[in-house]
């Protein structure tokens, strides 16, 4: 499809921009394994301060990248799936609102008025500027979600009886999430931190902006993961050379991740001594309920992945696994798409173990749970995120990638960087490896509480992945912005791999209307957070707080 100048240019400068600050956000990540192995014994380098890199770290890479990727991948699958652009006010203000909530943060971060982490909650407090940056963010993507509606329906009224395609319900599934998990977070950002990082009220109830940030915190993550679910979806099968085994599947799959997304943030707070058992158990049980639409995804793109190789001519039970076009340089995608999947095998397994109620004790704040997400946000999210990334800028700007070689080497040298560096991690947080603790520090001083000779071996191990990783980044930055600074070769194009479903499917009146589950999604969410507000109200209250980054 055709692409007008303006919906061209903010795509564009929606993939541009993330990818350049990402730049940063690689390097805090290396340096994060350098400082932790030890091999810097100091609090800064180069004017950046541990916390102030580990911020820079997680905004950038998991909130400022995501967020953009999310918007502009959304902008290209309605597009492409409705054939029609949405409403330019729409894509041309939320770009603005994101561009310039991302600055805010930027210059809060680098000049040191925002060490708060990518959580952000009370204690730690940030500079104004960080707070109104971040909604601003938000804002943004709300505004282009308003657009993407509005050519939903035109569309659906030129095409009555048409099923809603599988890309665009798992698109307005994840925005329909996003709208709910981020008004808690807006309401803690703007009304509770601000004001109380502006001076104009001195206390601070902590528990509260810690349930606001989780209630939010935990939505996020299929945020991040749901864009890489559509790819999967509707993408994948068709790199692979087969098609989608089950659309129906694919659609109960986003459906459940509606109601069961929301409401188990608890589950990151199970060591809080304000909410109850009981709160804690249904939040864990409901966190097993939310790996389901994963499992079932995992069958799904397994037997699609499977279908494809035995088109392939693949024989055996497990052979077929091998046929599969796994460094072919015309289907670079596949290499982004299959070390996702392989990583998120052991992401989710490790999630489940987070999500006991009992072995959470073991594993809380230590370097396990770090050892978690980078096979989960840096794993699938990451390598869709930088698979499609240049495939949407090479289509969109028209221009030819280049260093193809590189492209294709990218996720598989990542996947090693990140097997090396999660293993180190969650070996070290069996042992009680603290996370978001500058170990390098201890070295110098044996006698630190901190010290422990366990930690040398997988502190090593983690910065032999950082090194992995941090190679993989430069092969692809090199890739990325050789192609961005190439000269167009081919007319600008809107346009995505589109897969087949292997069975007509048959319609379930249930799987093709949102509304139902909209409404069981917020009942579900009452059942957590109800009592979990009582229990704040009743076992916690605002106390002054002076700390000061
Ligand atoms: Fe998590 C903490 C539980 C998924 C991210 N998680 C975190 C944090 C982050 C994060 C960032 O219950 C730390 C937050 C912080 O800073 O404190 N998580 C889970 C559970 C799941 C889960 C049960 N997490 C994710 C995803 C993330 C993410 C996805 C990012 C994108 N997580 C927790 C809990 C905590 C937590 C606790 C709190 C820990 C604490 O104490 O602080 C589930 O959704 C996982 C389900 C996934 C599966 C895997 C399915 C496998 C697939 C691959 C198939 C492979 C194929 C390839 C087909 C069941 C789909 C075949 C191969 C061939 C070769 C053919
Ligand atoms: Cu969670």
């Amino acid at each position: 499809m055709n692409i007008s100048k303006p919906y061209r240019t903010v795509i564009l400068t929606g993939l541009l921009m993330p990818m350049t600050l990402f730049i940063l956000g690689c390097y805090n990540g290396v340096m994060q394994t350098i400082y932790r192995a030890g091999i810097i014994h100091q609090s800064s380098v180069a004017g950046i301060n541990y916390y102030q890199g580990l911020t820079m770290h997680g905004v950038i890479n998991a909130i400022v990248l995501t967020t953009f990727f999310a918007v502009v991948f959304g902008h290209v699958t309605v597009s492409y799936y409705l054939k029609r652009e949405p409403p330019k006010l729409t894509y041309q203000i939320s770009m603005l609102l994101m561009v310039v909530g991302t600055l805010m943060d930027l210059v809060a971060m680098l000049t040191g008025k925002a060490q708060a982490l990518y959580t952000f909650y009370a204690p730690l407090k940030a500079s104004p500027f960080f707070y109104v940056g971040t909604a601003l963010l938000i804002v943004g993507s709300w505004i282009a979600f308003f657009g993407w509606i509005k050519i939903w329906y035109s569309w659906k009224k030129e095409n009555p009886g048409k099923r809603m395609p599988l890309a665009i319900l798992g698109t307005f599934v994840n925005f329909s999430i996003w709208l709910v998990a981020t008004l808690p977070v807006a309401y803690e950002t703007l009304v509770i931190l601000t004001p109380w990082s502006l001076g104009w009220t001195d206390s601070i109830n902590v528990p509260l902006t810690r349930m606001l940030f989780w209630m939010f915190g935990h939505p996020l993550v299929y945020f991040w993961l749901l864009p890489a679910y559509v790819a999967y979806y509707t993408i994948l099968p068709k790199v692979a050379g087969g098609k989608l085994y089950s659309g129906n599947a694919g659609r109960l799959a986003f459906l459940l991740f509606l109601i069961l997304s929301m409401p188990v943030g608890v589950h990151h707070q199970f060591s809080e001594p304000v909410f109850t058992p009981g709160t804690k158990l249904w939040a864990s049980l409901l966190t097993y309920a939310v790996s389901i639409p994963s499992f079932m995804t995992a069958f799904t793109v397994a037997a699609s992945l499977e279908y494809a190789a035995r088109k392939r001519g693949a024989k055996g039970v497990f052979s077929w696994m091998w046929k599969l076009p796994y460094f072919e340089v015309d289907r670079y995608l596949f290499g982004y798409f299959i070390c996702g999947l392989i990583l998120f095998i052991f992401g989710g397994l490790s999630g489940i173990v987070n999500a006991s109620y009992t072995l959470n004790q073991l594993v809380h704040n230590t370097d396990w749970v770090p050892g978690h997400f980078h096979m989960t946000v840096a794993g699938p999210v990451i390598l869709v995120i930088l698979g499609m990334s240049l495939y949407m800028y090479s289509t969109v700007s028209g221009k030819a990638l280049k260093f193809k070689t590189f492209a294709v080497m990218v996720p598989y040298v990542w996947m090693v960087g990140i097997a090396f560096l999660s293993h180190g991690l969650m070996s070290g947080g069996l042992m009680g490896e603290p996370r978001r603790t500058n170990l390098g520090l201890s070295y110098t001083n044996p006698d630190s509480p901190l010290f422990n000779h366990h930690f040398v071996p997988t502190t090593t191990t983690t910065l032999v992945g950082g090194i992995i990783m941090g190679i993989a980044a430069i092969l692809y930055f090199i890739v990325f912005f050789a192609t961005a600074m190439g000269k167009r070769v081919n007319e600008p194009q809107l346009i995505l791999p589109e897969s087949e479903e292997l069975h007509e499917e048959k319609d379930i009146p249930l799987l093709l209307t949102m509304k139902p589950w909209l409404i069981l999604m917020i009942v579900l969410v009452m059942t957590t957070y109800v009592p979990a507000l009582i229990s704040i109200f009743k076992y916690s209250k605002a106390v002054p707080n002076k700390f000061q980054p």
